[in-house]
């Protein structure tokens, strides 16, 4: 699959606001500040698509992109962030939860975990109710460009005994140096196709 064009749509809260339509999605999870935003942009060669930020938090709302004409990217605002507001806290949930179970366009998710740190128990909690929903996961280990690729394999083998995941069914990513990327495109092709 080649990434030709991609354009912002729009942001949503809840389900009337997301795009009309039939395109099938691809959701980007994970832990606030993993990198959510870098992938994509890295996934679509474009910089400043969506934007990153040194603060977590940065994405607090659900934000779709048209790839191709022909299918959307759902970045979705970080979880496990003590430090947002309380007030925001309250909503992510409900926001995030309410797309994940009743988006009709929804193919599957890429979560996407820190290389260098183990699973999350948040991370653990989302892999474990996207299998209880039958949700198509890719999972995504990214910022390997911080560590020496010795270090790479063995990491990998601890997220997955800790996710039950095996070890090469995991993408290993920069966004930095685009390691990865190739691989993950044909994993969101799959998904697409809802193979
Ligand atoms: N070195 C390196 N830095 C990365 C990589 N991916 C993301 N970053 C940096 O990590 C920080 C957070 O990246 P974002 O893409 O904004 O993270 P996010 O998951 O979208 O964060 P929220 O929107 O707050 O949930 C930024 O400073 C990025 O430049 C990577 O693969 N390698
Ligand atoms: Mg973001």
């Amino acid at each position: 699959m080649v990434i030709a064009s991609a354009e912002f749509i729009t942001s949503a809260v809840g389900p009337d606001q997301y795009p009309a339509g039939e395109l099938p999605e691809v959701a980007f999870a994970g832990r606030s500040n993993v990198g959510k935003s870098a992938l994509i942009n890295c996934m679509v060669q474009r910089k400043k698509l969506v934007r990153t930020s040194r603060t977590p938090g940065r994405t607090q709302l659900l934000n779709f992109f048209r790839i191709n004409e022909s299918f959307m990217f759902v970045d979705l605002p970080g979880y496990g962030y003590a430090k947002v507001p309380e007030s925001l806290r309250a909503t992510w949930g409900p926001m995030v939860e309410t797309y994940l179970d009743s988006r009709k366009n929804l193919k599957g998710i890429v979560q996407i975990m820190d290389l260098r740190h183990p699973p999350t128990p948040d991370d653990i909690g989302l892999w474990i109710w996207l299998k209880e929903k039958k949700i198509a996961a890719i999972p995504v280990l990214t910022k390997a460009d911080k560590l020496s690729r010795t270090k790479w394999n063995p990491l990998a083998r601890t997220a997955g005994r800790i996710l039950g995941v095996s070890p090469e069914d995991f993408i290993i990513f920069s966004a930095q140096t685009r390691q990865g990327r190739d691989e993950l495109l044909l994993k969101l092709a799959e998904v697409l196709q809802g193979a």
